[in-house]
């Protein structure tokens, strides 16, 4: 077997982590900090921005499993728990079961920070957070993505409350106006990317419907003439047996156009929840058409702060920049911290080409 150092191709940012939970201000006083995660990525301004997804909790009292949720009126309400209840499963550090009902651990929202250097990254003075507003978020928004098109940045989201899991999509222009424009993709859909242009005079997105019993988590890619309404859904990647991304597969940001094809880098775990990272190249013309797959993942978690933490053995992305042959990448490190690591395009692309019958 190879070992995992041989084929990870991430050079990893020698500050990371970049961000821990400390480094941020709680949303308000009687909140916790948990997790940073999972980072949407954009340039705006003449800097580099992240839209961190923060996952935030009260303290919690020895004995006693608390966690926040919008109520109906779009307060912040605290459900606690008995942890001796034997009604209640919080094997999971990051979903708890009772009665039957999931919850989860945490609540999230998205908080803006930004850097000139692409490690140093600060909150800046004069925007929000992106909270969850409706019943539809009633347990936050999570793992965010953002894209450029036309001067306007367009965020797919994870919606996420008892009614399920579903993508939410907002427009802004300057980071301070949002117009939200709901639900795109009904539950259980998550892992929302959409292309930064037009193929064939129609918008493309890669998404991720989970199906319970016949399919999987597989990656699905549909259409759009308006990026609203979507159709024409067609399946990319299932996971594969007995491999690195045998339970789970999800895209990651918005797929890099190069001459080869569309770069997707997305991400795969095994039924032991270890999250690692892999490329798809996509056929230029028709992305619906797989023209390679990373047989062996490109980035797996290695590193102490990726290891060992809220939820450990997990790289997770959902953004970066590229600058020529270079993909600054910022993933969410064990679901706690946040990190960067710069990947070379064309050894991605080397690596796909030699291993193009692995679908
Ligand atoms: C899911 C999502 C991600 C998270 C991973 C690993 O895919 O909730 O936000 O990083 O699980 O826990």
């Amino acid at each position: 077997m190879i070992t995992a150092k041989a084929l990870d191709l991430a050079k990893r940012l020698d500050q990371n982590p970049l961000l821990k939970p400390a480094d941020i201000r709680p949303s308000n006083a009687s909140m916790k900090i948990e997790c940073l995660l999972n980072p949407g990525v954009f340039r705006f301004d003449n800097k580099i921005w992240m839209l961190l997804r923060v996952a935030e909790r009260p303290e919690q009292k020895e004995n006693q499993v608390s966690f926040p949720l919008y109520n109906d009126k779009g307060e912040i309400e605290i459900l606690s728990f008995d942890k001796t209840d034997p009604d209640l499963d919080f094997t999971d550090p990051r979903v708890i079961q009772y009665k039957g009902r999931d919850y989860l651990t945490t609540l999230s929202h998205l908080r803006l920070v930004c850097s000139d250097d692409g490690r140093k990254f600060y909150e800046p003075k004069g925007y929000s957070p992106v909270f969850g507003t409706n019943k539809l978020e009633a347990y936050g928004i999570e793992d965010c993505r953002v894209v450029e098109i036309d001067a306007t940045y367009y965020l797919t989201y994870t919606m996420v409350s008892h009614l399920g899991v579903g993508v939410g999509l907002i427009k802004t222009n300057d980071w301070k106006k949002f117009d939200r424009a709901g639900m795109i993709f009904p539950p259980h859909n998550k892992d929302c990317a959409i292309f930064g242009e037009k193929i064939n005079g129609k918008y493309y997105a890669l998404h991720r419907p989970s199906s319970p019993q016949l399919g999987g988590n597989y990656i699905w890619i549909a259409e759009s003439p308006d990026l609203h309404h979507w159709g024409n859904h067609k399946c990319l990647a299932t996971t594969r047996q007995d491999m690195w991304d045998s339970a789970r597969v999800g895209s990651g940001a918005a797929p890099i156009k190069t001459e080869q094809g569309w770069l997707e880098i997305y991400h795969g775990a095994n039924d032991e929840h270890r999250y690692c990272l892999g490329a798809l190249l996509l056929d230029l013309k028709d992305p619906s058409r797989v023209i390679a797959r990373s047989e062996k993942p490109i980035m797996e978690p290695t590193a102490e702060y990726e290891r060992v933490g809220f939820f450990g053995n997990v790289v997770f992305t959902n953004g970066h920049y590229v600058d020529g042959d270079t993909i600054h990448l910022y993933y969410g490190a064990s679901d706690e911290v946040i990190c960067g690591a710069d990947f070379s395009i064309g050894e991605i692309l080397n690596s796909l080409l030699k291993q193009k019958r692995c679908l």
